[in-house]
């Protein structure tokens, strides 16, 4: 357990003891599942993915009032908004893993908050929760999906040994090869697009009870979720061809495409780095004269270089060590990328100097 048992017992019963939670959660896989362990857990409530932006803002009061909850339960966002909390007119309970932040008027956990150092996955977190262990795969999911091996992998492994070997060492293994990667992926495919289906797709997903009711497509829910995801990962592969075929001897490996709807840039920068790991990838979505790109290192750091290919532009970005998201307007991003490998070249060679 990562955050002190009795703060999972504090969650719990809160749950317990409410009638009408509202989840909010981050639109990825570890928002998600961890939404979909509190919710299979609680069996009452509502959920709402957050998109794109990092923050639960005030904007979000309309979805309160509208639902009328005597709980909110805020997963796996990085801020919230005060104005959000001092406008929400019932307790609000929020479990993240990212920086800390200083908020009032919330029930605030963070592994952080006791270590420094744990990151835990929301999902991980979520599960401790309710402890439900016919759950286990989705925290699995959840966890992996932030680049995390949970301290149950061992357990998973020997309940499914099809899914996930035990020797698997690294996340990326997990998440590339195995069939929890491949479960991993359909489900991040069928929370993107449009919100409707999102919410459908999420909807079933509350009510599948194995992982293989999707892997095998055993059940009409099943089914349904294989059939959107592969309509969406089309569209993946087709990029992902594309973007191989522009790898050369350059260290950099960029790939931009043009889309109104679907970002793909996270997934392909993580495909991409983990096929050509010795890259730097860039990964770039157009979208109204901006660029939207998705950085993936594993030698380099990441921000400063970011920082200074910003340099004079009109941009903003960051992330973490190895992995950074990063805007610029499209007129600017050869002047952007022309300063990122000036800034390469620097830190290449304080590297060498230190060895
Ligand atoms: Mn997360």
């Amino acid at each position: 357990m990562v955050l002190h048992p009795e703060q999972y017992a504090e969650i719990r019963k809160s749950l317990d003891e409410c009638k009408r939670p509202l989840f909010f959660f981050d639109d990825d896989p570890d928002g998600t599942c961890a939404f979909l362990l509190l919710y299979r857990y609680k069996r009452e409530g509502t959920g709402v993915p957050v998109k794109s932006a990092p923050n639960l803002t005030a904007q979000f009061l309309s979805k309160v009032r509208e639902y009328g909850p005597d709980l909110i339960l805020v997963l796996d966002k990085p801020l919230i908004d005060q104005d959000f909390l001092d406008g929400a007119d019932c307790p609000v309970i929020w479990i993240d893993h990212h920086g800390h932040v200083k908020r009032e008027r919330v029930r605030y956990y963070n592994p952080r908050d006791n270590n420094p150092n744990d990151i835990t996955s929301t999902a991980i977190n979520a599960y401790y929760v309710g402890q439900q262990k016919e759950d286990m795969w989705i925290a699995m999911m959840g966890g992996v999906g932030d680049w995390q091996l949970p301290p149950f992998t061992k357990e998973f492994c020997e309940q499914y040994p099809d899914l996930l070997d035990k020797d698997v060492k690294r996340p990326e293994d997990a998440l590339f090869a195995s069939k929890l990667g491949r479960l991993i992926k359909i489900l991040s495919f069928v929370i993107k697009g449009k919100t409707s289906e999102v919410i459908k797709c999420i909807k079933i997903m509350t009510r599948i009870k194995s992982p293989y009711e999707i892997l095998r497509e055993e059940t009409p829910q099943g089914k349904y979720i294989m059939k959107r995801a592969k309509q969406i990962e089309e569209r993946y592969d087709e990029l992902l061809k594309m973007a191989m075929k522009k790898r050369s001897k350059d260290l950099l490996l960029i790939f931009t495409y043009q889309d109104d709807k679907m970002s793909f840039t996270k997934e392909m920068s993580n495909e991409l780095l983990y096929k050509f790991p010795n890259k730097i990838i860039v990964a770039g979505r157009e979208k109204s004269g901006e660029l939207k790109l998705s950085l993936r290192s594993r030698d380099y750091l990441l921000p400063p270089l970011v920082q200074k290919a910003l340099e004079g532009l009109e941009g903003y970005g960051g992330g973490h060590e190895h992995a950074c998201g990063t805007n610029v307007k499209v007129g600017q991003f050869e002047q952007f990328i022309e300063q990122f490998r000036t800034a390469m070249k620097e830190q290449g060679k304080e590297k060498k100097g230190r060895k």
